[in-house]
């Protein structure tokens, strides 16, 4: 219908008016320049056009909701948690029993440090007080006299043996510390005539005086060391000086 129209005309009347009939009579309304042609017919439908977007999702219903069901499968464990915050320090404990016996063990052991430099210092006293030699044996006397079995027993107390020397210098080392007659550790108790060591062992050295040893009277089976150094036989049960040795 408007195929006379000119687009120019017909965009200059148009924008004037509003109006609801068709498009050509719109047209002659606002513009007498339009003319209409006769109406015809219409034309078959076009076919349907094609199917629009899908519609956003509806509100829930407002039916009744259906019961609930039964809980579902326990689910697989988590994962393990981190690590917690320390707890408090706890309060200090008693002393266990190996505690205890460490510490006497420590006590004990302080104690023999300190004994044994003790007993250190004693030794180097009673060497110093005795003039002591360095590998010479040391000869000590209490002045007592007594038979030789007591004197036996007295040195024997002292884990000593009775002195009995082996050679002229221990001889006179004896002589020096005894300021009277003393026994010696020498007897022929066993076998008379025969002298040996108390401790063992034919004499090594022997310092008898004239005529000595001469078994005088009913016997004597012991030795004695005369102040002048000599060796007398003599009673055993009869008191001599006791005089001890010491190993060197
Ligand atoms: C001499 C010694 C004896 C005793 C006597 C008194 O005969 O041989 O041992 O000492 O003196
Ligand atoms: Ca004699």
């Amino acid at each position: 219908m408007l195929l006379f129209l000119s687009l120019p005309v017909l965009l200059l009347c148009v924008g004037a008016v509003s109006c609801s009939e068709n498009a050509c009579e719109c047209a002659q309304k606002a513009c007498s320049v339009v003319t209409c042609g006769i109406p015809v017919t219409n034309g078959t439908p076009g076919r349907d056009g094609r199917d629009g977007p899908k519609g956003e999702k509806g509100e829930p219903g407002q039916g009744l909701r259906g019961l609930q069901g039964p809980p579902g499968k326990q689910g697989p464990p988590g994962n393990t948690g981190l690590p917690g915050i320390p707890g408090p320090r706890g309060q200090k404990g008693d002393h266990g029993d190996s505690s205890v016996a460490e510490m006497k063990l420590a006590n004990l052991e302080r104690e023999v440090r300190s004994l044994k430099s003790e007993l250190d210092r004693v030794k180097k006293l009673q060497s110093f007080s005795l003039g002591r030699k360095s590998g010479k044996k040391f000869y000590v006397t209490n002045g007592e006299k007594a038979p030789f079995s007591k004197v036996k027993a007295l040195c024997a107390e002292l884990q000593a043996t009775v002195a009995a020397p082996k050679n002229e210098e221990e001889n006179k080392a004896i002589q020096d510390v005894a300021k009277d007659t003393a026994f010696l550790g020498i007897t022929d108790e066993v076998t008379e005539g025969q002298f040996v060591y108390v401790t063992g062992g034919r004499l090594a050295y022997s310092n008898w005086k004239k005529d000595e040893p001469n078994n005088h009277g009913s016997g004597e089976d012991c030795v004695v060391l005369l102040i002048d150094g000599l060796w007398n036989d003599i009673s055993c049960t009869s008191s001599f000086l006791a005089v001890c040795e010491f190993s060197a």
